[in-house]
């Protein structure tokens, strides 16, 4: 039976899956990981001349891997509020050659951060093992794309489209309404075949979202962690950061990390993240005080 938008996601006595299976490479999330975030969109990469982009945002990825990044998520499309889409030709341009050349010198899981059909089945075509979408595969041939890969896939919620999205948000209980919809889009995704080894979920801070249903959806994490499917979370650096501290983007790196402590708190699995090396360390700790809060929840 499929799910009703009022059912949470679809709840399970076992504890949550820690193994990601990522197109013939297993994710082990049995520890919190890192998603390093690789841009590849024009402005990403101002090095006045001295690389490729493409030569920069391999180097990056390498460096993202080497701090400690399990996946190198790639996107070639800005998905920030008021970014306006890209044709898919240009979009495909942008990440297939950089994903070759990561799936090449790396052996970190690559990600495509995309929610076009055809850059999903060209990205996992050149090594890609995870399709990010923060659509949650609503687009046109989206779940048929990924039905035809073994590649996993990141379900985000999202209220509207990047264009707009920010504008006036609205929920009655953000929480509940976001554990709704992604709970249809895991069922979306078992009825055309993908196995559920494969899913992560993520509620999308920011994607149409105030900085109060933020908030609330960070407090509401483990109703999402306490599903059977691995929860993602993107904090790096947003704008509610902005909203808390009154910081440009170049100063929210200690905010960033108060999040992502917060959100491995929560019990989040994948912390996609700029500053790599600096997150994996609060990543680290936190799971470590988790993991003791957790021994005291079973002894109460
Ligand atoms: C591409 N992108 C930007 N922010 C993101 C977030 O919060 N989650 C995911 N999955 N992708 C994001």
């Amino acid at each position: 039976m499929g799910a009703r938008p009022s059912d949470p996601p679809p709840a399970s006595t076992d504890r949550p899956a820690v193994k990601l299976h990522c197109a013939g490479r297993i994710l082990d999330l049995a520890e919190p990981v890192v998603m390093g975030v690789l841009n590849v969109t024009p402005n990403s990469f101002s090095d006045g001349g001295r690389y490729t982009n493409i030569d920069a945002a391999v180097s990056q990825g390498l460096a993202m891997q080497a701090a400690g990044a399990a996946i190198l998520d790639v996107g070639g499309e800005s998905t920030r509020p008021g970014a306006d889409p890209v044709p898919v030709q240009v979009e495909l341009d942008r990440v297939i050659p950089v994903i070759e050349r990561l799936r090449r010198e790396t052996d970190a899981v690559i990600s495509i951060d995309t929610m076009k059909a055809e850059v999903m089945h060209a990205a996992v075509a050149a090594g890609a093992g995870l399709v990010n979408d923060v659509m949650g595969l609503q687009a046109e041939g989206a779940l048929e794309a990924v039905a035809r890969t073994d590649a996993a896939v990141c379900l985000m919620h999202m209220q509207g489209e990047p264009r707009t999205m920010q504008q006036s948000p609205q929920y009655r209980d953000v929480v509940a309404e976001v554990a709704a919809f992604l709970a249809v889009r895991v069922q979306a995704c078992l009825d055309v075949g993908i196995a559920p080894e494969r899913l992560c979920i993520d509620p999308g801070f920011g994607f149409g979202k105030s900085l109060d249903h933020n908030l609330e959806l960070l407090g509401g994490l483990p109703v999402l962690t306490a599903c059977r499917y691995p929860v993602l979370v993107g904090l790096s650096r947003k704008s509610m950061l902005a909203a808390l501290l009154g910081r440009a983007v170049d100063e929210r790196l200690a905010g960033s990390l108060a999040l992502a402590t917060a959100a491995v708190l929560g019990g989040a699995r994948i912390v996609r993240a700029h500053d790599v090396r600096e997150t994996l360390d609060a990543v680290r700790v936190a799971a470590a005080i988790a993991s003791k809060l957790g021994k005291k929840d079973q002894n109460a």
